[in-house]
């Protein structure tokens, strides 16, 4: 694994729909500011696909490269092999995390979970780390569960699971600081980075907020 759970720290996540401005400035003024990560999750209205989404994908590999940040795909693994992606994220309704990792060389490999059962079998399958949420209400994915609140990170540390662990949805610089002293080690975050007014200032908030409840 290529990962250390540091790296989750302030996850930044983005399709070229989430952002104000081209994603390529997003992301550098996300880097700018300190992301430890990133997410290229290409989906919904407008999204790339094909060779425009590849050709997105390897403009963006190169900024983190660049910047010694892991570049990891929402669910598309056979982009993430193609383009030699850090890792990729996949959901419930994907193949399992062992069968990616058999695929991607080593890579690191993310699951959303949402049940203590889906957590403990992420874990058996080899993954890197678990995504665990809507922790809080977001506008930026429809097809969520109920919002969760930190109960599940919560339960998974009283239980000793040990791999590292991000939260996900709705997490902005005001409510990031429960979600790390619930247990996780990091915030993952769309829309209050990618639409902040001033991107990298957001980043530098989030982090200090994120170090500060550690
Ligand atoms: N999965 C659960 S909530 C969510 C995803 C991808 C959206 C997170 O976006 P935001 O804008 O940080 O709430």
């Amino acid at each position: 694994m290529l990962m250390n759970r540091e790296q989750l720290a302030v996850y930044f996540i983005a399709g070229t729909p989430n952002c104000k401005q081209s994603i390529e400035e997003t992301l550098q003024a996300a880097i700018d500011g300190g992301i430890t990560m990133f997410q290229f999750r290409e989906k919904g209205k407008d999204a790339l696909a094909g060779s425009a989404k590849k050709e997105q994908a390897v403009r963006l590999q190169a900024l983190c490269r660049e910047a010694n940040i892991p570049f990891i795909i929402n669910d598309d693994i056979e982009l993430a092999v193609e383009i030699g992606a850090d890792g990729v994220h996949i959901g419930q309704e994907d193949e399992a995390a062992s069968s990616v990792r058999g695929k991607i060389n080593g890579g690191i490999v993310g699951v959303s979970v949402h049940t203590m059962d889906e957590a403990k079998k992420a874990i058996a399958d080899g993954a890197d780390y678990v995504g665990t949420g809507p922790i809080y209400q977001t506008g930026t994915k429809t097809d969520t569960g109920p919002v969760a609140g930190t109960a599940l990170i919560k339960t998974m540390r009283a239980q000793n699971l040990t791999i590292p662990i991000v939260g996900i949805g709705g997490i902005t610089i005001d409510n990031a600081a429960p979600v790390i002293a619930a247990g996780a080690d990091g915030v993952s975050i769309i829309s209050a980075i990618s639409y902040a007014d001033d991107v990298k200032q957001a980043v530098v908030e989030l982090q200090a907020a994120v170090e500060s409840s550690n």
